[in-house]
C-alpha cells in the first residue's frame, strides 16, 4: 500500500442536484482525504483539453457538453492505494453495472452523467492534478 494522489470532479448532474456533499461523505468515509477543491466553470476548451483522449468517441462533443452544463468541484483526494480506492467509491462508468453502495449506483442519472470523474492511473493523476492545479494549492 502507497498514499497516494488522485484527482477527482463532482460533475455538473450532481451539483446541479445538490449532491456535493454526499459525494464528499462517500469519498470521505471510503477513507479519501480532500488536499485540494474549487468549485469551477469548465469552458469548451478546457473541458476537450482535459478529455482530450475521448476526443474520437461518438459521445465526446456530448460529454464535453454536459461537463460545461453547470459548476463542477475539482478536487485532490489523498491516501492509501488512493487512485485505485476512488475508482472502487465510483463504481462502473454505467450506473447500469456499478455494484452496490458505490457513489454511481446511489447517485449517477445515466453512462454520461454519472456524477463523478477519477483518474484511472497514477501517471494520469498526476497529469490531471497539473492541469487544474498548482502545487501551493494542494494541502496535505
Ligand atoms: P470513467 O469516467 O469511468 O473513467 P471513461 O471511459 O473514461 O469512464 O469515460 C469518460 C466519461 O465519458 C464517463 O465518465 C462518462 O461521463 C462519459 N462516457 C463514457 N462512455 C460513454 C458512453 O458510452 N456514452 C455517453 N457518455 C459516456
Ligand atoms: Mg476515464
Amino acid at each position: 500500500m502507497a498514499l497516494e494522489r488522485t484527482f477527482s470532479i463532482i460533475k455538473p448532474d450532481a451539483t446541479r442536484r445538490n449532491l456535493t456533499g454526499k459525494v464528499l461523505t462517500m469519498l470521505e468515509e471510503g477513507g479519501l482525504r480532500v488536499v485540494a477543491q474549487k468549485r469551477v466553470e469548465l469552458d469548451q476548451e478546457k473541458a476537450e483539453g482535459f478529455y482530450a483522449v475521448h476526443k474520437e468517441r461518438p459521445f465526446f462533443n456530448d460529454l464535453v457538453a454536459f461537463m460545461t452544463s453547470g459548476p463542477v468541484v475539482v478536487q485532490v483526494l489523498e491516501g492509501e492505494d488512493a487512485v485505485a480506492r476512488n475508482r472502487e467509491i465510483m463504481g462502473a462508468t454505467d450506473p447500469a453495472d456499478a455494484d452496490e453502495g458505490t457513489i454511481r449506483k446511489a447517485l449517477a442519472e445515466s453512462i454520461e452523467a454519472n456524477s463523478v470523474h477519477g483518474s484511472d492511473s497514477l501517471e494520469n493523476a498526476a497529469i490531471e492534478i497539473a492541469y487544474f492545479f498548482n502545487e501551493n494549492e494542494i494541502v496535505g
